[in-house]
């Protein structure tokens, strides 16, 4: 079957995690994605966090399905030229270096536009213009910088990062986003444009809602879903909250049964207004439906935490998957806290390639995650990643080389 970009030729110049998933994401959907690395090392995750001695490492497999690799010395002048000739043939330039190394390798944007006035340059960065743009950043620095770090954790606590790698690849979900879209104002006006991500930008954007609670907080100097109120006083900026929902519905994370001994027996419950009267029959309190220091979600919101421990003297009797399936058998939203372990295993997401198993010619056999977008007309079969410098030939032959040109290229290190 078809895929969506399919005919899409990437010029990845990706490295690390943030452009690799923006381009690991378009190759799924389809693109021809040609991964450029440095001749003799190519990307430095390769031998990060090495399991096995020798073989590319699981941050480099995870990371860069679906692509074909090609080494090549851009500062060479004999790798230029390729560059040059890959430039007129590809679509799309998507790169994650450190400001202005692109400019440093002669490849400006006006200099592109004159090779190929239809080429997207898409680049992710730390910051945007401003007093950081100079600066080189990895992920917990945007998670700093991008108001998510002071935002997490509890509030008698440091800020904290969270796992989720929501500066790398949640930045390179949002210039996907943004090639996707540049390729569809192409149809119409005939060239490319720049595309940028910072960093920062997509941390802030993952954290709106900490951004309209800093606005709620500044003009009425309380809010009353964190768990600070109403014990606590409030400062200026919005405070850490914990497990508090950051939406209108109070949650909370609460223990099962076993977490004594497993550190994931855990659910997260959310105590919705409208099955509240469910909620009460559950967990036999049928006295708070009408109490009215409980019936009411403004009642309830000083007595959150009192809520909280109750629903959890029942959560304690049961497992995280046996509270689950109760609770849902009321529509109460709940959520138990999965641990990798667990995702690993679990069935239905090997059904629905979500976590895949990937053979690799000198690792073997390994899980990865698959492409979360799932698309009717679009199916993604996950390919394994290149070997280094794996289709540097094949990718030669395409734009023009011929074997002795390609042996003088090898000959020289420029591939
Ligand atoms: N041939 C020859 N040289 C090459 C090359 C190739 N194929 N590919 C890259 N290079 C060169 C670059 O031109 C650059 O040279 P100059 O510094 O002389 O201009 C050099 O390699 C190093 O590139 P870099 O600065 O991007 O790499 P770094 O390891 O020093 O920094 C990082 C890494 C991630 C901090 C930086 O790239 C960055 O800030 N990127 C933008 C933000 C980002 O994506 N961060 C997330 C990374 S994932 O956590």
């Amino acid at each position: 079957m078809a895929k969506a970009l399919e005919g899409v030729r990437i010029l990845d110049f990706t490295h690390v995690q943030s452009g690799p998933t923006c381009t690991q994401l378009l190759a799924w959907l389809g693109a021809d994605v040609i991964k450029v690395e440095k001749t003799g090392s190519g990307d430095i995750t390769r031998e990060q966090l090495r399991d096995i001695p020798g073989v590319d490492s699981l941050y480099f497999t995870m990371l860069n399905h679906n692509k074909r690799s090609l080494t090549l010395d851009t500062k060479s002048a004999r790798g230029k030229a390729v560059l040059e000739r890959l430039v007129k043939h590809c679509d799309v330039l998507v790169e994650n270096f450190a400001p202005g190394a692109l400019d440093r390798m002669g490849f400006t944007w006006e200099r592109i536009q004159e090779l190929n006035p239809r080429m997207i340059v898409a680049s992710v960065k730390g910051f945007g213009p401003g007093p950081y743009e100079d600066y080189k950043v990895y992920e917990n620095v945007a998670q700093c910088a991008g108001g998510s770090a002071s935002t997490t954790g509890f509030d008698d606590g440091p800020p904290l990062v969270t796992a989720a790698q929501i500066g790398d690849s949640g930045t390179g979900l949002h210039l996907a986003l943004g090639i996707v879209a540049a390729l569809y104002q192409r149809k119409s006006t005939g060239r490319g444009q720049r595309v940028l991500a910072a960093m920062q930008d997509g941390v802030l954007n993952l954290c709106r809602v900490k951004l309209r609670d800093q606005q709620r907080l500044a003009r009425t100097g309380v809010m009353q879903e964190y768990p600070q109120y109403p014990h606590t006083k409030f400062g200026s900026a919005v405070p850490r909250a914990g497990n508090a929902s950051g939406g209108g519905q109070p949650g909370w994370i609460l223990k099962c049964k076993g977490w004594e001994k497993d550190p994931n027996a855990y659910l997260y419950f959310i105590a919705q207004a409208p099955v509240w009267k469910e909620i009460c029959k559950a967990i036999g309190k049928e006295a708070w439906i009408t109490d009215p220091h409980y019936a009411t979600p403004d009642a309830r919101l000083p007595r959150l935490m009192e809520v909280f421990a109750e629903v959890e003297r029942w959560t304690l009797t049961k497992t995280k998957f046996e509270a689950m399936a109760e609770l849902n058998k009321h529509d109460i939203p709940c959520g138990p806290i999965l641990s990798m372990e667990e995702l690993a295993a679990e069935p239905s997401l090997r059904a629905t390639g979500t976590v895949v198993e990937i053979d690799h010619p000198t690792r073997g056999k390994y899980l990865s995650v698959g492409n979360p977008i799932k698309m009717s007309d679009s199916p993604t079969e996950v390919r394994r990643s290149p070997l280094l410098g794996e289709h540097s030939d094949e990718v030669l032959k395409e734009i023009g080389f011929d074997e002795s040109e390609i042996r003088a290229l090898r000959n020289e290190k420029v591939i």
